[in-house]
């Protein structure tokens, strides 16, 4: 005779094991560095954060289509799991992870960051994620990589905006290596002390908070280090408007529009863009030198 076990259910129970492998542990470490007084420290923002359901619900992520709703309305039938992300190109130890190894194998930490969007909107977001340095230092890149190329998932079967033939899949972006190996640049894996929504580009994505928010790439699955500068999708589609740097520069217009200004999601009055989204201080001299209004 069968004996119903009647122990309560747990989260375990009534979530795809797939998709929340370690979630304890996950959810664990990250409401301990999110309540530690040292979360304020290096990187943390004393500014008030985005609502989780605007930073869930205003997005661009043309994969899930191109309106700012449409990313959170079809993320259910975006599927994050299986996945692997592969680093390779000029690296001595190229390697192939898991996404449930790769949650493993790094400490992660709470970092709350601004992203400001080039269409002069900006949110305020608490990241869980881990440095990319930590994972390029793993590969031992090789003196011929100057760059690093990131590569988006390309199934339009779990990407249907892929089906649009308007733009170049997959999704790609790139950095220069010293600002790949900066301490700001964030491999974001959770946000709001949960893992990552599909529309915040699940399972892992790019935060790179001194940049407009194209250059944090969502959903990556391929990370490649290069010795000339990789093609991004918007600066393959319009060269004239979206620079392969892109830092967030009050001082240089958008072709057709300022960028002196932004409107915080959430809030009514616009506020000032502040040079390198604020993070001038941290990231300013790596572009010593360089013209910025030429390479914006
Ligand atoms: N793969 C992919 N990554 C992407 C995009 C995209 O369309 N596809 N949009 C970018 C843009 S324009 C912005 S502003 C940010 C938005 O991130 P968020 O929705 O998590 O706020 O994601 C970036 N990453
Ligand atoms: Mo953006």
């Amino acid at each position: 005779m069968l004996i119903q076990n009647r122990r309560e259910l747990s989260a375990a129970d009534v979530t795809p094991k797939s998709l929340w492998l370690d979630r304890r542990r996950f959810l664990g470490m990250a409401a301990g560095v999110a309540f530690a007084p040292a979360a304020g420290g290096r990187f943390g923002l004393n500014e008030a954060q985005t609502a989780r359901k605007d930073a869930t619900s205003y997005n661009n992520f043309l994969e899930l289509g191109e309106s700012k709703e449409a990313p959170a309305e079809n993320a259910h039938r975006f599927n994050p799991r299986p996945w692997t992300v592969k680093l390779g190109g000029e690296t001595a130890k190229p390697l192939t992870q898991d996404i449930e190894a790769l949650l493993k194998a790094f400490a992660l930490e709470e970092r709350v960051y601004r992203l400001r969007c080039v269409e002069a909107w900006s949110m305020v977001i608490p990241w869980i994620g881990f440095p990319l340095a930590d994972l390029l230092k793993k590969a031992e890149p090789t003196s011929r990589a100057k760059f690093v190329e990131f590569v988006s998932l390309h199934d339009s079967a779990r990407l249907p905006g892929q089906r649009n033939p308007l733009y170049p899949w997959p999704y790609r972006e790139g950095l220069r290596i010293d600002e790949a190996m900066h301490p700001l640049t964030l491999l974001a894996v959770g946000m709001y002390g949960d893992l990552l929504p599909g529309q915040n580009g699940a399972p892992i994505r790019l935060v790179v908070p001194w940049k407009y928010g194209f250059k944090s790439i969502k959903s990556v699955v391929a990370i490649n280090l290069v010795e000339t500068q990789p093609k991004t999708t918007w600066g393959s589609m319009q060269p004239g408007e979206y620079g392969f740097y892109s830092n967030v520069n009050p001082a240089v217009d958008h072709p057709r529009w300022s960028q002196k200004k932004e409107r915080r999601i959430g809030e009514i009055l616009k506020r000032d863009t502040l040079p390198f989204n604020g993070y001038a201080e941290q990231v300013a001299q790596m572009y010593a030198g360089m013209d910025l209004r030429t390479n914006y």
